[in-house]
């Protein structure tokens, strides 16, 4: 039977994240949907105070520490497994003090490699994310000799510099970072490819939700894609996806557990 991936909800305390951005601004919005997330099914909470996406304008340490530590702190007190979704090393500090266990770092340690020392001082858990570029460039241009070669060579090498900070390697997950420096075929190849990145032998996250790509198969506005969040989402699984970050849990869930039930 293939084993059951994990859920990581997507908590977003952000004015600009590009499908719910300033909906859950304000601590205690943030911390009721992060529990609603989780009455859903969602095994992993991934609070993030700064958006990633295309074009946005960074964050400052002291605003985005403002926006995660209460919530990071309530949904740890309540017993929730908390990731956060940060590059700052005072903001991923800050978070580990409130309880979260794992970092999400989507530079993989390029933006600020003493992340790396941090998790491993701590014991926490490592997200190390593939983008070609920043935020700001990445869809400017993206170009790749072949994308699933190039992601891989790129976690492969991300990976073992992690480790080499005293990182365990058990603790530490890759993922090809959907929509990140990436045109809509790079986005759909990584997806018909991902079994390949499983020869990393690391856990596999992958984020599809409600993401770009899919309005580009389809033309669908970001509120109105559940449908290919689902889809992606599946297929990943059928992949060999370990993690799925996810903003639509109850439904995601349902159609996974469908999925699992017939693939048996
Ligand atoms: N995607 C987003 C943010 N963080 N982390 C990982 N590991 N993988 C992803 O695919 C990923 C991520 C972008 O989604 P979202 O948080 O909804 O939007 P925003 O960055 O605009 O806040």
């Amino acid at each position: 039977m293939k084993p059951k991936p994990k859920l990581m909800g997507v908590v977003n305390v952000t004015p600009d994240s590009f499908s719910d951005g300033g909906l859950y601004l304000d601590a205690d919005a943030a911390i009721e949907h992060g529990r609603e997330l989780a009455a859903q099914g969602a095994d992993l909470l991934d609070v993030g105070g700064e958006s990633t996406r295309p074009g946005a304008a960074g964050v400052s340490e002291k605003e985005e520490r403002a926006r995660v530590e209460p919530v990071v702190s309530a949904l740890a007190a309540d017993g929730h497994a908390v990731s956060i979704d940060t590059s700052k090393l005072p903001v991923a500090e800050a978070a580990l003090g409130e309880g979260a266990s794992i970092v999400n770092d989507v530079t993989a340690l390029r933006a600020e490699p003493d992340i790396g020392c941090l998790c491993a001082e701590r014991g926490a858990g490592l997200v190390l994310m593939h983008m070609q570029g920043t935020p700001r460039t990445m869809q400017k241009a993206p170009a790749y000799d072949d994308v699933v070669d190039d992601v891989r060579a790129f976690l492969s090498e991300r990976l073992e510099v992690a480790v080499s900070m005293g990182v365990e390697e058990r603790k530490i997950w890759l993922d090809p970072g959907i929509g990140f420096g990436k045109t809509l075929e790079h986005n759909l190849e990584l997806l018909r490819r991902l079994g390949e990145l499983r020869e990393l032998g690391r856990p596999l996250v992958v984020g599809t939700s409600r993401k770009s790509f899919i309005g580009k198969v389809d033309g669908s506005e970001v509120g109105d894609r559940l449908g290919g969040t689902i889809a992606s989402s599946v297929l990943a699984l059928a992949e060999g996806a370990d993690v799925l970050r996810i903003h639509d849990v109850a439904e995601v869930r349902q159609a996974l557990k469908v999925s699992l039930a017939v693939l048996e």
